[in-house]
């Protein structure tokens, strides 16, 4: 049975003890190991957020749901345990929604728990304070949404919620709340035996012998085999085993951006710097939590190989098929089906032939060339490779700093330039490539790990989130901002040619960032050279303050949608035209 907080009301011999709903939701949460909640207060969730500090769960409060709910999603990333986020009734409750919903496209656990207004006020449409059908606004984007109705169910609902999150292909779910759910008094030892503690909330799913070997088998046979490495592998804690099974079997690998550093980036076996290639030409491609979707061009030619066949280990059966036929599904727990195929390989089995290393190498090598090459051209203004060459030998020397990337350009080239040494060190824009989960995953990062957090931010991304540099500095985290700052949504030289309007893509080219820190007391930097960068970037380390550093870009570099402009549909009459913009493919 569980012990239960009570509103501060003394016992006596003769009144019973009392609890009421904003207790037994903290109650529950703690029960369950609940151990941060990323929120924003109001009606009716003040209390809440005080109940939960008293009991000693962390609150850490936003200026934005949509970054308290970004937050959750990336602590549910790194914690494996669902991310929780507090957000008050309809305009919270639907700020907060965005991230509900990108955590479920991501498969990350997360728990959105929302006060909401009068349930028979709310179902005549009578017009009551922040009046809306929040179950049923959630219901779409969300693996599940649940309602507590009755003060009694708050134990169940929670657990439900939680089970949910993370059983299976984790996700989001809300978790609604009325108001006059939270002020419901109860007897406090009944409250108590509402609660209980979900057991065992993501059972391992094994894959059958057969679908093991049936995947051996294919490998065995395999003259080009590739093993992609996804953000689900990253997540399932898995570590040990997959670095034995490639280590093993010699396996090429390419590591999706948020599952680089499962195994170390300069891993010989690391295919990613010949990748282009490593699709093309791959016969068999087994994928590790990560879907065929638009990230890797639906496994389609030209960038595949059309004849290539796929294994696919996932935790979600309905994901085989999806783009392309799954000729070896591994349905399971990226950590028990790994296992599985070390346990089930005979020894020399699975063999890769000199060849297909010996092609991958030499494209590696050369693309490793042209990328040096880049990266020291140095160019004046400032461009993307000389600022992330400094980045990169920067944090060469602080190997547990968490990274959090966002933009257009900026997200594509510092994907390739900065390597990660450890799992789930890296967290970006995902699977819908959002702009504004910036601030919200470097906080959860920090407050998550206690390790220094860089988040390397395009300005137009940064912006959707800048005001969370007043949460960083309100909680002392060591969170270093990294602006690259070429005044525009992708380029900084956008022109509007029908009036004096600026460009859509047009942002202040001059604008000082680093004064936006400065107010709250963070430590402001302005760089202009690498130079500049390497030395705010290691003083702002070495610090361990919040730090933001305004890196001033060439407006002209990068590209319109950064590497997605096959994706960028072109109208006939664009306005926009950058300058000497190369054209969009
Ligand atoms: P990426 O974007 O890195 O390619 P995706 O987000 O597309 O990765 O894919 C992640 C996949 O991992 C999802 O299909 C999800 O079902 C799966 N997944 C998540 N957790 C696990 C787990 N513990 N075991 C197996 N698969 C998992
Ligand atoms: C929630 C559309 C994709 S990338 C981007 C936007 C607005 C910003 C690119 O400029 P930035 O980066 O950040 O300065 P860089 O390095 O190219 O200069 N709203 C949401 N998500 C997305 N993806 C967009 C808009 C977008």
């Amino acid at each position: 049975m569980a012990t239960v907080s009570t509103p501060g009301g003394t016992a006596t011999a003769d009144v019973l003890p009392l609890t009421d709903g904003f207790h037994l939701v903290v109650d529950a949460l703690k029960l369950n190991d609940v151990e941060v909640i990323y929120g924003v207060v109001g009606i009716p969730v003040t209390d809440l957020a005080r109940v939960a500090q008293a009991s000693g769960i962390r609150y850490i409060g936003f200026r934005h749901e949509s970054d308290a709910g970004h937050a959750a999603a990336a602590a549910g990333f790194l914690t494996k345990r669902p991310g929780i986020c507090l957000t008050v009734s309809a305009p919270g409750f639907l700020n907060g929604l965005v991230a509900l919903a990108d955590a479920t496209t991501n498969c990350f656990p997360m728990v959105q728990i929302s006060g909401s207004s009068e349930r028979h006020i709310v179902d005549l449409k009578q017009g009551d304070y922040e009046e809306l059908d929040q179950l049923a606004a959630a219901t779409p984007f969300t693996k599940a949404a649940y309602r507590v109705d009755r003060v009694e169910d708050i134990g169940r609902g929670v657990a439900r919620a939680i089970r949910s999150a993370v059983s299976g292909r984790p996700g989001g779910v809300y978790l609604d709340i009325p108001a006059a759910v939270l002020g419901q008094v109860v007897d406090a030892s009944a409250g108590a035996a509402s609660l209980w503690r979900v057991v065992d909330p993501a059972p391992r799913q094994l894959p059958s012998p057969g679908a093991v070997d049936r995947a051996i088998e294919l490998l065995a046979a395999a003259e080009r085999p590739l093993v992609v490495l996804g953000k689900g592998a990253a997540y399932a804690r898995a570590d040990e085993q997959i670095r034995e099974f490639i280590d093993t079997t010699g396996l090429p690998f390419l590591p999706m951006s948020m599952a680089k550093g499962l195994l170390p980036d300069d891993h010989p076996q690391s295919a990613a710097a010949a990748r282009s290639l490593a699709l093309r030409r791959a016969d068999v491609v087994m994928l590790v939590g990560a879907r065929l979707n638009w990230l890797l061009g639906h496994g389609e030619a030209p960038q595949w190989n059309p004849d290539a066949r796929f294994i696919q280990v996932d935790i979600e059966p309905t994901e085989m098929d999806s783009n392309r036929p799954v000729a070896a599904p591994l349905v399971g727990d990226v950590g028990s089906v790994m296992k599985a195929l070390v346990e089930r390989t005979k020894p020399g089995q699975i063999a890769v032939a000199a060849p297909w290393h010996q092609e991958l190498a030499a494209r590696s090598a050369q693309n490793v060339a042209k990328m040096s090459q880049r990266l020291n051209a140095d160019p004046h203004p400032m461009g993307f490779y000389g600022a992330l060459r400094a980045v990169r030998d920067v944090l060469h020397q602080h190997p547990h700093a968490y990274v959090v990337n966002e933009g257009a350009n900026s997200l594509d080239f510092a994907r390739n330039v900065i390597d990660m040494q450890l799992p789930r060190h890296r967290l970006d824009s995902g699977t819908w490539g959002v702009m504004g989960i910036g601030m919200g995953y470097a906080i959860a990062a920090a407050v998550e790990s206690g390790a220094p957090v860089v988040a390397v931010e395009g300005d137009s991304a940064f912006g959707f989130s800048a005001m969370e540099l007043e949460t960083i500095c309100r909680y002392r985290l060591p969170v270093v901002v990294i602006v690259l700052n070429n005044g525009g949504v992708y380029r900084g030289d956008g022109i509007n040619t029908a009036s004096a309007d600026p460009s859509p893509t047009t942002l202040m080219l001059h604008a000082h960032h680093d004064r936006l820190i400065e107010a709250f007391g963070g430590k402001g930097y302005h760089a202009a050279t690498p130079a500049e960068l390497t030395t705010a970037l290691t003083d702002a380390l070495a610090s361990g303050g919040p730090a933001l550093i305004d890196c001033v870009i060439d407006p002209t570099a990068g590209t319109e949608s950064g590497h997605l402009t096959n994706l960028n549909p072109q109208g006939v009459t664009a306005t926009d035209t950058a300058a000497g913009a190369p054209p969009k493919r």
